[in-house]
């Protein structure tokens, strides 16, 4: 192994269900100790720049392990083995890197959440999680996948999937690039360069946060690649659709994809308890939206992506990507019917906060 680990390796399994990285699970015995870690291989087809993907890795984890040292709290933050040399990856000498962490211990992820006050925890973790990298000191960290909520540029490249119809499958999904054509001013909604440019996480799904075994409570973000520079209004949006949907992305029954409102009530609670100091009103005015831009966003990617042959995400069974895509928009209408309710829930929350 090319790692610094503690023990020697007994056994291996496949950990996690993420749709771009290959993620293991590695028990070490060490003595009468069994000390695991996870290792992922870097899909260095979506993340073309690996070792400076690593780099903004150590630097937010090391700023973020300096912070949570001072506090008592049950808070965690990945942390980094070395390899060998002392690095922070390995590089195979077929081009594939690696990358090892340390298993976090005692943390659940949910798909969907079972409570409201999971939901209120995970929104309260990636809002501290922004708030804590607000004076990441040094140079801006890299654009690991440039451009990568930039919504008018998805936009384009799914019309590009559309006219080529590589895999000839358009004539299957009509209403779907009806839906998608119909809602093309979505694009221009929220547009990065409009807000504050922050260090953000760009893929806080809701199980993409670890919640305390007992207490429940919001415990370690996971899954850095995409920390990058960008706008906080993207990390709100895409937790709202992961965790105030009432099924999971991919589902078959769509009578069973609904918005909740109440969940998107304790998110809304939990993101400004944690950063609603840090957030100006522009942003604070845009979180009924950022939802929707953000759903019609992975819409997109997943149509495009059926049409292009299932290029880019893993895919687990036929017609993958179409079933991930229905859901979405289907989500997105159902979020269309709430708007007036998401607007007056944020107005609520955030005067409260304001008199607070
Ligand atoms: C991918 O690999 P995973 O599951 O964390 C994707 C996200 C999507 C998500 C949809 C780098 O994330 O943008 O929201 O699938 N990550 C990348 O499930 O494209
Ligand atoms: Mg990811």
């Amino acid at each position: 192994m090319q790692f610094q680990l503690e023990g020697d390796i007994a056994s291996s399994e496949a950990h996690g269900n993420g749709n771009v990285n290959d993620t293991f699970l590695l028990f070490c015995e060490n003595g009468d100790d069994l000390n695991r870690y996870t290792l992922q291989r870097i899909n260095h087809e979506v993340f073309k720049n690996p070792e400076g993907l690593m780099d903004n890795f150590s630097r937010v984890t090391k700023h973020l392990q300096g912070k949570m040292a001072d506090e008592k709290s049950e808070r965690q933050c990945l942390c980094v083995i070395p390899a060998k040399d002392g690095r922070s990856f390995h590089r195979e000498s077929n081009g594939n890197y690696w990358r090892v962490t340390k298993f976090v211990d005692g943390g659940r992820s949910f798909e969907v959440p079972e409570n409201t006050k999971q939901a209120y925890e995970a929104a309260k973790a990636f809002g501290e999680f922004q708030s804590k990298l607000a004076d990441l000191p040094g140079e801006p960290l890299i654009d690991t996948i440039p451009d990568f909520h930039n919504t008018r540029m998805r936009f384009e490249s799914f019309r590009s999937s559309v006219d080529n119809d590589q895999a000839n499958r358009g004539t299957e999904v009509t209403d779907l690039v009806e839906f998608a054509f119909g809602r093309e001013d979505l694009s221009d909604k929220i547009k990065g360069e409009n807000f504050p440019v922050r260090v953000v996480h760009n893929d806080t799904k809701l199980n993409n946060v670890l919640l305390h075994k007992t207490s429940g409570e919001g415990m370690c973000v996971v899954d850095l690649d995409t920390v990058m520079p960008g706008c906080a209004l993207h990390d709100f949006g895409d937790l709202v659709r992961t965790a105030a949907c009432s099924a999971l992305e991919d589902e078959i029954d769509l009578e069973k994809v609904r918005f909740q409102p109440e969940v998107f009530g304790a998110i809304v609670e939990g993101y400004l308890e944690s950063a609603g100091d840090m957030l100006e009103p522009s942003e604070i005015e845009h979180l009924a939206l950022a939802p929707q831009v953000i759903t019609y966003e992975l819409g997109l990617r997943f149509l495009a992506d059926y049409l292009d042959g299932d290029l880019y995400f893993k895919v687990k069974r036929p017609g993958h990507n179409l079933h991930r895509a229905r859901a979405q928009f289907k989500l997105l209408s159902s979020m269309e019917e709430h708007f007036g309710e998401m607007k007056e829930i944020v107005r609520d929350c955030s005067s409260l906060k304001a008199f607070a």
